[in-house]
């Protein structure tokens, strides 16, 4: 394997004016998979980390027990995690003190009686409260254009306890008029300071020599099949490590379809396989900044596959009007993509069938990674989300 570049890491280059702590409400109904109490956790964690103090309102936290070991258990300053039923709880809500900040993630409704509490005093006065929280609907990531036209425009509540105030949508986004994504502002020290061997070993990966390293983060790609018959051609020896859940079941069913259907196992020397545990927030990073590829999937992991600055391959979350194509093109043309790395987006999710042709090989791998550090350095002179979500709500209040 070629030795790997060296990652020079750029410097972030805006400034915003420090604000004073405020006291959040963040809210998280789990739909499926881990993007929204991934993003919710993460964005909690990183305004705790800058001083604020924030409520965590969420109907399954059971991925925090790997995501943020702790957290649960409130073992990280300046966050607690309730239970969303809590947050219609009539007891639970008279004692509670009044949020600066609501963030609903992903248009989860908040619970009317949350509302009800804040817009009238519980207690003997029953006086209106006259300081509506400021009241932010978070969206999901998208390089779509629209993104930009919807990211900071007004919704005024026309009904019930809260009529008359005034929510805002805030669009994340790789422009400079969205919301920017999440970068806690230790990151790229975190990353400059990382030992990747040592990290390896300590996880029981240790990584052989020449040995080229691919994490696996996926649904049930298309192109599954495809990709591992590339990595077993590609000179030099293989590794995927392989997330638990859909991407270990994944490769499960295709190598026992493999081994059903055709003699020849595609895993020979050349290609093996370590199936991982689940990771913490701060672990998945270490094994994305470790890997000379990295397959991602929803969205919290595909900003942490851009930091990372290595190669990287997106499975969209798929929707079922196949709206996700757009948002994919979109994707790639903010990345500015080449053909091969098109290529293989539109075989790994499913748009294009692959063909004899397709081979994967060392410079698509090279080209790949500068086009991720491309992006980076053009990423990092946006604002980060939370330092513009607080800047946000600082102008709103
Ligand atoms: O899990 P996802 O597929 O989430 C999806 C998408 O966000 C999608 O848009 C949304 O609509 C759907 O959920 C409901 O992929 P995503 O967004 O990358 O979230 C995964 C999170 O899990 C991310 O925060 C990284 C974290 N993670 C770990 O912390 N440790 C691990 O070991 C793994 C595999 C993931």
């Amino acid at each position: 394997m070629e030795p790997a570049q060296p990652d020079i890491l750029p410097t972030p280059t805006h400034t915003l004016p420090l604000h004073p702590a405020l006291l959040w409400d963040v809210f998280c109904r789990v739909i499926d998979n881990f993007g929204d109490i991934g993003v919710c956790w993460r964005l909690c964690a990183d305004l705790a980390g800058r001083g604020h103090t924030v409520r965590l309102w969420v109907d399954d936290a059971s991925a925090l027990q790997w995501m943020a070991p702790g957290a649960i258990a409130g073992d990280w300053p300046g966050v607690t995690v309730h239970d969303w039923n809590d947050s219609a709880n009539a007891q639970v809500l008279a004692a509670l003190m009044p949020a600066d900040v609501w963030v609903e993630g992903f248009g989860c409704e908040i619970a009317p009686e949350f509302i009800a509490s804040r817009a009238y005093l519980t207690g003997a006065t029953g006086i209106k409260d006259l300081t509506p929280p400021v009241w932010i609907n978070l969206e999901y990531l998208s390089a779509e254009p629209y993104v930009e036209r919807a990211h900071g425009l007004p919704s005024p509540v026309m009904a019930g306890p809260a009529k008359g105030w005034t929510k805002h949508f805030y669009y994340p986004g790789f422009h400079h008029r969205t919301g920017g994504l999440l970068r806690e502002p230790d990151l790229l020290e975190r990353q400059r300071q990382f030992d990747s061997s040592a990290w390896l070993h300590q996880m029981g990966l240790a990584q052989q020599p020449g040995e080229r390293l691919i994490s696996l983060f996926c649904y049930e790609p298309p192109a599954l099949d495809r990709l591992l018959t590339q990595l077993a051609q590609m000179p030099g020896p293989t590794r995927l490590l392989v997330t638990p859940g859909r991407a270990s079941a994944a490769i499960q069913a295709s190598l026992k379809y493999e081994n059903d259907l055709q003699p020849a196992p595609k895993l020979h020397k050349a290609l093996s396989i370590s199936y991982l545990p689940a990771l913490s927030q701060r672990n998945f990073d270490h094994l994305l900044w470790a890997c000379d590829l990295n397959c991602v999937r929803g969205e919290d992991s595909l900003v942490r596959a851009l930091w990372a600055g290595k190669p990287l391959l997106w499975h969209i979350y798929p929707q079922s009007d196949a709206a996700h194509h757009e948002k994919l093109d979109a994707f790639l043309d903010m990345l500015d993509a080449s053909a091969s790395l098109r290529h293989w987006h539109a075989l790994w999710n499913g748009i294009e069938k692959s063909a004899p042709g397709d081979a994967l090989d060392g410079t698509d791998l090279k080209n790949w990674q500068q086009i991720t550090q491309n992006t980076r350095s053009r990423l990092l002179e946006l604002v980060d989300l939370t330092s513009g979500l607080v800047d946000f709500a600082m102008k709103k209040r």
